[in-house]
């Protein structure tokens, strides 16, 4: 590792004064054998906008994962907006102090999802291997007073439907006083599907403080509107089978897909302290 983390965790956006070098900074594009924890901290310190990894599923798993998860019609709405569906609970979809019904049915989701995948690996599974065996302290699953959260939300984003521009900040959904020792949050998508046309994810330069990200919002309940931000620094068409890490507290959107839904298995990463694992969620 270059850096400890205590450095990184703190820093955010890195700027350069040469513009060449910036662009070719924007994009680590590597293997599961390559992948290393400093991947991560150059994704922390904002050096790098998104880190792919290649083929985290690949050969006869992802054809028969793609079998399994792609053309299913039995997700249900995100309850912060039904335009969007999914399998699984998402965290970001619960209230503060409404935790209870997540925390009952995270296990199931989490079992239903392995089976759905069998007698493949849920890709969930292989990235927090992944994670546990190349971050220093390893990596668990998010706990709130033994209480395990749910990992790896299948979402389906529909032909037409536009996941604007917006960061995601766990402290959102959680009560002030127990951000549960989270200082940064990564998130990492592995593709199932991606249409022929459209379905870019596209990461902006900013990283906005909560403030600003509710001034930017305005009236919405979620998301900022696309002319408020002007054009993405980084445009990226993922490939069926990598996974993309970003930090998502930088604005970044999925542009609406022309043809067909769009399917990912989403995971957020936190991290804590110097000397504590990571800690994943959905
Ligand atoms: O599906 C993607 O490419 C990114 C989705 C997203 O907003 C996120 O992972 O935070
Ligand atoms: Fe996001």
């Amino acid at each position: 590792m270059t850096g400890t983390l205590d450095g990184p965790v703190e820093a955010i956006g890195v700027s350069t004064d040469d513009p060449l070098e910036e662009r070719s900074a924007r994009v680590v594009t590597t293997t599961i054998r390559e992948f290393s924890a400093d991947d991560l901290l150059q994704l922390l310190k904002g050096d790098v906008y998104a880190v792919r990894v290649r083929d985290v599923v690949a050969g006869a798993a992802l054809d028969g994962l793609r079998t399994q998860f792609v053309g299913r019609d039995d997700h249900g709405p995100l309850g912060t907006d039904p335009q969007f569906r999914r399998i699984g609970y998402a965290f970001s979809e619960v209230a503060v102090g409404d935790e209870a019904t997540y925390f009952e049915e995270a296990p199931e989701h989490r079992k239903h999802l392995r089976e759905l995948a069998a007698p493949y690996g849920y890709p969930t599974d292989t990235i927090r291997i992944l994670l546990d065996e190349t971050w220093p302290s390893g990596t668990t699953l998010l706990t709130s007073e033994s209480r395990k959260f749910f990992a790896g939300v299948v979402r389906y984003q529909q032909a037409g439907v536009d996941l604007e521009p917006h960061t995601d900040n766990v402290q959102r959904n959680l009560p002030d006083e127990d951000i549960l020792g989270i200082r940064r949050q990564l998130s990492v998508n592995v593709y199932l599907d991606v249409p022929d046309r459209g379905g870019e994810l596209e990461i902006w330069d900013s990283y906005p403080s909560e403030g600003d990200y509710r001034a930017l919002s305005g009236e919405r309940v979620w998301g900022v509107d696309r002319d408020a931000v002007g054009e993405p620094a980084l445009t990226v068409r993922p490939q069926v089978g990598e996974a993309i890490f970003i930090d998502p507290r930088r604005v970044h959107a999925v542009a609406p897909s022309h043809d067909r839904p769009r399917v990912t298995v989403g995971l957020f990463i936190g991290v804590r302290g110097q000397d504590q694992p990571l800690a994943v969620w959905s």
